[in-house]
């Protein structure tokens, strides 16, 4: 990538070429059916229709299993132009990924725009767990060779699940600026029709875990764009202007995020989001290639015994956050010493906290004075997912999704999860 600036947030960049990727996403279609004996077909007609773009679904006598060749199949259901439902009615009706969009869609909680875009991530991260599946088999472990702007070795799957991502984004036409761990500055999508999100991620998280198959994964947050930026984006004789608008687009709080969400790669590969009406989970069905919604509405609990931080850096830390740390292996007055649980990857971390309860830390200490973490793909779309799902993400003092980025790649402490714990941590290095 044609790039030369160091990511702060008023660089400007030159721009790249475009990347020309048909898109993966079907259009919608309306759907004319007969079936008598077809069950898996039956159910995707189901899904189909369950997915608001359907029209008509003709359903012929489910008692008769087999038509014979050349007989008029009976047609006893005729038409049904019903809404789709909201509730499950059959143990058998699943709710996809795609499905549950378009009923947010329809309930005016986000835009067809946005749709678009979160399908096109969704179909990242299922590419992406494919190759992270087959990583050890298809020769994908180990560093590509190169090190990213802030001087991390890059693995091999961290370049692919780059490039996979931002080609997912640029297809579904509704990205105009993206931002990536793994570049040194946002990149302008010159192919966007519309929408023009912006979309911040790391593709792949946790990636130095991939070698010995521990969980990983891929964060994203979405932003629109300002009115500024939208209006030079048709304006062709200002391109250094636009790209530089469009870069100080990028720096935005977490305040203004659209959605937010991950992709765990792990035991099961699991979608979770927020656009903004609390936090739900989609778990990839390998036999039907869906995210399928298996955790509805996550709520963290208020507090929790668990404490996720990397220990081995405690000679570092500030004497503060060590009493703190010391206090949660001698509790007073219960005694009952918090549980330590550690991956090293954030996106299983933060996983686990969110379900369990407890708290993820990654504080600065003595050698990152301002952590490890990134503020804009990291930080605050875990602590906007927090927020949504009722708990809390602070740096120590602040609220997260508060803090106004300085630069793409800016790092500041985190410490997430249960309101209580958050709020105890806070307690502690504020004495
Ligand atoms: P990684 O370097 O493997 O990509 O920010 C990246 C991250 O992993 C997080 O996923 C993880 O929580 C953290 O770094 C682990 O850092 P430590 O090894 O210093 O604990």
């Amino acid at each position: 990538m044609a790039a030369s600036t160091t990511g702060l947030c008023n660089a400007v960049i030159t721009p790249t070429a475009a990347c020309s990727i048909t898109s993966n996403l079907s259009k919608s279609s309306r759907k004319v059916a007969t079936s008598s004996n077809a069950g898996p077909l039956f159910h995707s007609l189901s899904s189909s229709f369950q997915n608001g773009r359907s029209g008509f679904l003709l359903q012929s006598n489910p008692s008769s299993n087999v038509a014979a060749a050349g007989e008029a199949v009976s047609v006893r259901a005729a038409v049904s132009v019903q809404p789709p439902k909201a509730k499950k009615t059959s143990q058998y009706e699943l709710q996809t990924f795609t499905g549950w969009l378009l009923r947010k869609e329809q309930a005016g909680v986000i835009d067809s725009e946005l749709t678009i875009v979160l399908n096109s991530i969704a179909v990242a991260c299922k590419q992406i767990a494919s190759l992270v599946q087959r990583a050890g088999i298809s020769n994908l472990t180990g560093v590509q060779g190169a090190t990213n702007v802030q001087g991390e070795d890059q693995k091999k799957l961290d370049v692919i699940s780059n490039e996979v991502f931002s080609n997912c984004l640029r297809s579904s036409g509704r990205t105009g600026i993206i931002a990536s761990e793994e570049e040194d500055t946002p990149v302008a999508v010159e192919e966007s029709y519309s929408g023009n999100y912006v979309v911040v991620f790391d593709p792949l998280d946790g990636s130095s875990n991939i070698d010995a198959a521990v969980s990983t994964g891929s964060i994203f947050g979405i932003y629109r764009p300002t009115e500024e930026c939208l209006a030079n984006l048709d304006d062709d004789t200002q391109l250094g202007m636009v790209e530089q608008n469009c870069i100080v687009n990028v720096c935005q709080p977490g305040n203004n995020l659209l959605s937010a969400g991950y992709c765990m790669y792990s035991s099961s590969v699991i979608l979770v989001l927020s656009v903004g009406d609390g936090v739900y989970g989609f778990t990839l069905d390998p036999m039907y290639g869906e995210f399928i919604l298996t955790h509805e509405d996550i709520k963290i609990p208020k507090k929790g015994a668990i404490y996720s931080f990397n220990e081995g850096n405690y000679a570092l830390w500030d004497d503060k956050l060590k009493k703190y740390i010391d206090s949660l292996k001698d509790p007073v007055p219960t005694g009952k010493p918090y549980s330590a649980r550690y991956i090293g990857s954030l996106v299983g971390d933060f996983h686990r906290t969110m379900l369990y309860g407890g708290i993820y830390g990654y504080p600065a200490d003595k050698k990152s004075k301002n952590g490890k973490l990134r503020l804009l793909y990291e930080c605050a779309p875990m602590s906007y997912l927090a927020e949504q799902a009722g708990g809390k993400g602070s740096d120590g003092h602040r609220r997260v999704l508060d803090i106004e980025p300085e630069q793409v790649h800016q790092r500041v402490p985190l410490y997430v999860g249960s309101v209580e714990e958050v709020e105890k941590l806070e307690k502690y290095l504020a004495a």
